[in-house]
């Protein structure tokens, strides 16, 4: 039975990524830092199923330990203070997490169990103010916040890690991938959060930032995919994954509001406080090296995508209704 170690396991990814290794008979082991309140929510279902570590990605004794107790043949690095308005604010922690930790993970793995496979979640944030389009392994990177300079860091020290010391680590570049697990700050499901609302009464108005940013969002489950993908390859390589497709801000907005037979143009105001100081204008990635070397391939379009989002978001915003009308 293969062993896997996962941080981040409780976010929307590494969620993802454990249920499906968890389908494919590994034994699973996922890094959790303490926190005040327990956050479970999206692994409540496979809680039991996976084995429980203690650590934090700052904390070198903790990993070190953690690959210890796990013994992995695969390490996926997932964790990071991941959500980008919020690395100007804290540029410093964003850079501990989202950087040099990615450090302190390799530092673990190489002490500890060096031909454990290693895979680093990078980011096509990296690309920034493209300079090239569509955006593809070779093109360079002009990272546009303090998360996107973090992530250039973590993947060139993935890279220095393989050629250094003969490691087997690699990064995936994803672009935005969704879910109904999605954390309610990114923009996805902030909007099919608010259009479940609205369309209940429990919400009046959404505040947005840029309306015109292009992103290539794909689905969180085909994404994870990709990534067990790259460590089942014969040699270490950083591969795009993408669909290839940009939507705006303002079409997610109408195909989310659309779905609850709604007018995004009634209920939207445009806030500064959500306009980034420094924006990435569009992302669209080139993805042929991974459909042709991993034979990976995308099974969930754009407006699937967001349908399923507002589909489950009906469901919360119903039992929530619910509860203030009991009340
Ligand atoms: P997410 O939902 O925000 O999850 C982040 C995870 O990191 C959570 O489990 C969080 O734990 C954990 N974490 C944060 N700080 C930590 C620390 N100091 N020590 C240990 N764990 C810590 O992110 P995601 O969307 O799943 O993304 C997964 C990874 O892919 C991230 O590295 C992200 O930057 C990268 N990425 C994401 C996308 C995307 O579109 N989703 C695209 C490209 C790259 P708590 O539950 O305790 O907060
Ligand atoms: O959903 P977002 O916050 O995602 P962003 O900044 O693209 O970052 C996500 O994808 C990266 C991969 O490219 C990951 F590495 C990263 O961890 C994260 O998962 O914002 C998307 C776009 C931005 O252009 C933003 O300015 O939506 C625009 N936007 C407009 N109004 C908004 C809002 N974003 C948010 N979060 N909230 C708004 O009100």
């Amino acid at each position: 039975m293969k062993r896997a170690l996962i941080t981040g396991v409780t976010g929307q990814d590494g969620s993802y990524l454990a249920e499906f290794l968890l389908g494919k008979g590994y034994e699973v082991f996922g890094l959790r830092r303490r926190t005040s309140t327990p956050n479970y929510e999206n692994v409540q279902h496979i809680k039991d199923k996976i084995h429980w570590i203690s650590g934090d990605l700052t904390d070198l004794a903790s990993l070190i330990e953690a690959v210890r107790i796990s013994d992995p043949d695969e390490v996926y690095n997932l964790a990071a203070q991941s959500f980008v308005a919020a690395s100007w604010p804290q540029p410093i922690t964003t850079g501990h997490i989202t950087a040099l930790s990615v450090t302190n993970m390799l530092e673990a793995v190489r002490l500890i169990k060096p031909e454990a496979r290693f895979y680093q979640a990078s980011s096509s944030e990296m690309f920034g103010k493209v300079v090239e389009t569509p955006q593809k392994e070779t093109t360079p990177f002009y990272p546009r916040s303090p998360y996107g300079v973090a992530k250039v860091y973590g993947h060139w020290i993935t890279v220095n890690y393989r050629e250094s010391f003969n490691m087997f680590a690699c990064s995936g570049i994803l672009f935005n991938h969704e879910s109904p697990r999605r954390g309610l700050e990114f923009v996805t499901r902030k909007v099919t959060d608010a259009a479940a609302r609205i369309k209940l009464g429990l919400q009046s108005k959404l505040h947005m930032g840029n309306l015109d940013a292009l992103r290539d969002w794909g689905f969180a489950g085909d994404y994870v995919k990709a990534m067990w993908l790259m460590l089942q390859q014969d040699e270490p390589q950083d591969y795009v994954i993408s669909t290839g497709e940009m939507h705006t801000v303002r079409e997610l907005l109408e195909i989310a509001f659309s779905y609850v037979g709604l007018d995004y143009k009634d209920y939207v105001v445009i806030d500064p406080e959500f306009v980034r100081p420094a924006e990435v204008d569009l992302l669209l990635g080139d993805c042929t090296r991974a459909k042709e070397e991993l034979g990976w391939k995308l099974e969930v379009g754009f407006k699937q995508l967001i349908h399923m989002m507002v589909e489950s978001d009906l469901k919360k915003a119903e039992v929530e209704a619910k509860l203030i009308a009991i009340s």
